[in-house]
């Protein structure tokens, strides 16, 4: 059989030898009940990571985010973020349907955008015919952008800004691990600085499934609620919480081998001819890429036929992502296949 590279994203990745291993054996009971010790073990071992007081294991990184927002407003609020945010792009409009919330968009540089560009957005509290500004929310690393990094003093002045205006802050750290391991800031120093946040076990760390929300145990209490109400109450779910705290204790300093895969690829695919390489934005384990005489589907296609996958990121552009189930290898074997497309339209 043909062998694929897969670089549609790290959420393709398939648990490890090891990390099957820990999920076989996961001790587990009743999660509805709070019965299942892994589960619990894993909230608590995050909660501990994140510097929070409490954290709930979630199905994914959407339910993640939006039980967050939803536990931080009330309907007809509004949620400041960046126009290429995954809540506004990727989240299938729930902010709207089931919270009842709209959302205000900044355009940042990289999707990274200043408390500048926010403040004149927040809306005064005597104006009672305009919506609510409740939140603002950041995405670190920021997917669209490329998996961008926000540097940590503007998420300060950020911070600073929220609670100037009584506003919540939430974090979209689908990818927070990503920028801790190249930035050295650890997670926990990341999250104080927010009232809520949403990190995936399932993209680069390898778990099959699963996101954790972290926040005070009152946050954590309401939005246990919101997550029964939501149909998101597992059972004995200890059997993937096995793979999520697997993932969290040994995956995540081996995120800099795919940062360097990403490297790799875009130094060289930024040489080639007929192709847009944008190396400044390559900062984790994302690359767009913008091919210059074919269509975006046309190049995919031509791609998958050599049994390469990649992805789409904003119109025109593709995506690639580096993970822990493609080697320096298939990075070079990738880069082999993109050459002879580009290369024949010379
Ligand atoms: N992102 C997916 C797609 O939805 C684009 C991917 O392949 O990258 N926040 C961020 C920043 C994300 O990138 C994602 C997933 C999520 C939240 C949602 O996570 P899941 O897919 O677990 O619901």
């Amino acid at each position: 059989m043909k062998k694929i590279i897969d670089l549609r994203s790290d959420t393709v990745t398939k648990p490890s030898e090891a990390m099957r291993k820990a999920m076989c054996n996961a001790e587990v009971g009743d999660d509805v009940y709070k019965e299942d010790p892994t589960a619990n073990e894993l909230e608590k071992y995050a909660a501990e990571l994140l510097g929070k007081e409490a954290a709930l294991y979630v199905p994914s990184g959407v339910m993640g985010n939006q039980i967050c927002l939803n536990v931080l407003t009330q309907p007809g609020d509004e949620v400041i973020c960046e126009k290429d945010a995954h809540i506004f792009q990727y989240e299938s409009g729930s902010p709207a349907a089931l919270s009842g919330l709209q959302l205000s968009l900044v355009d940042g540089v990289r999707g990274v955008f200043t408390p500048e560009q926010v403040e004149s957005l927040i809306r005064p509290e005597s104006a009672y015919y305009m919506a609510r500004t409740k939140v603002i929310e950041v995405e670190n690393t920021h997917n669209r952008a490329g998996g961008t990094i926000n540097p940590i003093e503007n998420i300060k002045a950020l911070s600073l800004l929220a609670k100037k205006h009584n506003l919540y802050f939430h974090l979209d750290g689908a990818r927070i691990w990503n920028a801790s391991v190249v930035t050295g800031i650890s997670p926990a120093e990341y999250a104080q600085h927010f009232d809520s946040v949403s990190c995936c076990l399932s993209k680069g760390l390898g778990a099959p499934i699963g996101s954790i929300i972290a926040g005070t145990k009152d946050f954590i209490k309401q939005a246990y609620r919101v997550r029964k109400g939501w149909g998101g109450g597992m059972r004995q779910v200890g059997i993937l919480a096995a793979a999520g705290l697997y993932a969290l204790k040994n995956n995540i300093p081996r995120l800099k081998e795919d940062h360097d895969k990403a490297k790799l690829f875009s130094d060289k695919l930024s040489q080639l001819p007929n192709l847009f390489v944008d190396t400044e934005c390559v900062q984790t384990n994302i690359i767009m890429l913008s091919p210059q005489k074919l269509s975006v589907d046309d190049f995919l296609t031509k791609c998958r036929e050599n049994g390469l996958y990649l992805g789409t990121g904003k119109v025109g552009v593709i995506r690639a992502v580096t993970h822990m189930d493609v080697s320096f290898e298939d990075i070079e074997q990738a880069i082999q296949i993109i050459e002879k497309i580009v290369s024949s339209f010379l």
